[in-house]
């Protein structure tokens, strides 16, 4: 029998990977979109025919009751979110009642409407912050830095508790950073290729960054949204830590990007006290090994590959503004 899957925030990066694996995998796929004066469907447009779109938003609870009758669907992913740390602090309440009760709504349409269904939470790294233990795995406990990592560590448990006070089947991921060329522009990895190839075009003359020594453990978006679907297929509900294992700074992601358009990154690059932020994550290194154990998941592609595909298709989208 055909599964049927509800995404929120499809348009978004995850959300256009994941349609695409279960599209692949024979599911009929629903979107959760927002209403919005343009649309915003870049990262959908190849499979906009195959995905049902439904009208919703994460703050309306009527809009996500019936996006779940509409879809019937066997499988719920909540990937919508306020999902940039930078603009949390700027947008904190928003951010609290989007990235945080967003997921109570969503959890809440799906007990009362179909409480048999299959529920992904889309957790993340930034709750262990200012963190307690490296690597940090499933145990590690949090320590949210930002309006951002703080809302997440609401969902993160709220989740939880619908599994244990309902007998749900709903899981958390606890995925580390994950890129692609679909990123958005305001965060660090996608800044970077993106700058590099305007630079190398002859489009900007220079890049205003953050923090350089921040450390991430960054891996493809790509191979991350198989660990999600996986998450759903188990005997039981649980929650898992998704990551490279491998940590790099900024500095480290800015020097390949500029290395593979052939330029010298200290030529180019500012650092601009705008772009620091009011408290930071120093360094974050996940211990996937349960993943890797129960699930079967591993990932396919590395850091250094991550970041020169990301420069390819920035360039190979800006080329024809070649000055
Ligand atoms: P994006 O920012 O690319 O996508 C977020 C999506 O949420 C967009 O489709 C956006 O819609 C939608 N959205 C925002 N607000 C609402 C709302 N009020 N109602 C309905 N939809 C809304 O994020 P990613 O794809 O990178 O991440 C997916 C999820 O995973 C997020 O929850 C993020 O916090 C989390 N996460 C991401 C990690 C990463 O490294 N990428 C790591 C760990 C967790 P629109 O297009 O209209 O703006
Ligand atoms: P992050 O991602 O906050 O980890 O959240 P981001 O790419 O924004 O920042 C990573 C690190 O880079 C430093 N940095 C800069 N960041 C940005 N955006 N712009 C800069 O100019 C800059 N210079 C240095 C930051 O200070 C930070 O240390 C992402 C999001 O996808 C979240 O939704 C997700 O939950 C986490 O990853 C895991």
């Amino acid at each position: 029998m055909t599964k049927s899957a509800l995404i929120t925030g499809v348009t978004g990066q995850d959300g256009s990977y994941l349609a695409e694996l279960l599209l692949s995998k024979g599911y009929k796929v629903f979107g959760l979109r927002r209403r919005t004066s343009t649309p915003i469907m870049e990262n959908v447009e190849h499979i906009k025919n195959e995905i049902e779109f439904i009208e919703g938003d994460l703050l309306d609870q009527g809009s996500l009751i019936s996006a779940i009758r509409i879809s019937n669907a066997d499988e719920v992913y909540n990937l919508a979110a306020q999902s940039f740390v930078g603009t949390s602090w700027e947008q904190s309440v928003l951010t609290g009642q989007v990235t945080g009760i967003g997921v109570t709504n969503m959890l809440e349409a799906v007990r009362l409407t179909k409480p048999e269904a299959r529920f992904y939470q889309a957790s993340s790294s930034e709750m262990f912050g200012k963190v307690v233990e490296t690597p940090q795995k499933e145990t590690t406990p949090f320590y949210p830095r930002s309006p951002y990592g703080v809302a997440k560590v609401y969902g993160h448990w709220i989740t939880v508790n619908y599994r244990e006070s309902f007998d749900m089947y709903a899981c958390s991921g606890i995925l580390f950073n994950h890129e692609s060329p679909r990123r958005g522009v305001e965060f660090v990895t996608r800044k970077v290729t993106d700058a590099a190839a305007r630079i190398k075009l002859g489009l900007e003359k220079e890049l205003r960054m953050g923090n350089l020594d921040a450390k991430r453990d960054w891996g493809f978006a790509g191979d991350y949204v198989k660990a999600m679907h996986l998450m759903l297929q188990q005997e039981y509900a649980d929650d898992y830590v998704i990551s490279t294992g491998e940590m790099h700074t900024v500095q480290e992601l800015v020097e390949i990007a500029f290395n593979y358009v052939d330029l010298n990154w200290k030529d180019y690059v500012i650092v601009d006290p705008k772009f620091v932020r009011p408290a930071e994550v120093d360094l974050l290194l996940g211990d996937c090994t349960k993943a890797k154990q129960k699930l079967g998941w591993e990932q396919k592609v590395g850091f250094q590959q991550l970041v020169q595909m990301m420069v390819e298709s920035d360039l190979q989208k800006l080329s024809k503004y070649k000055v």
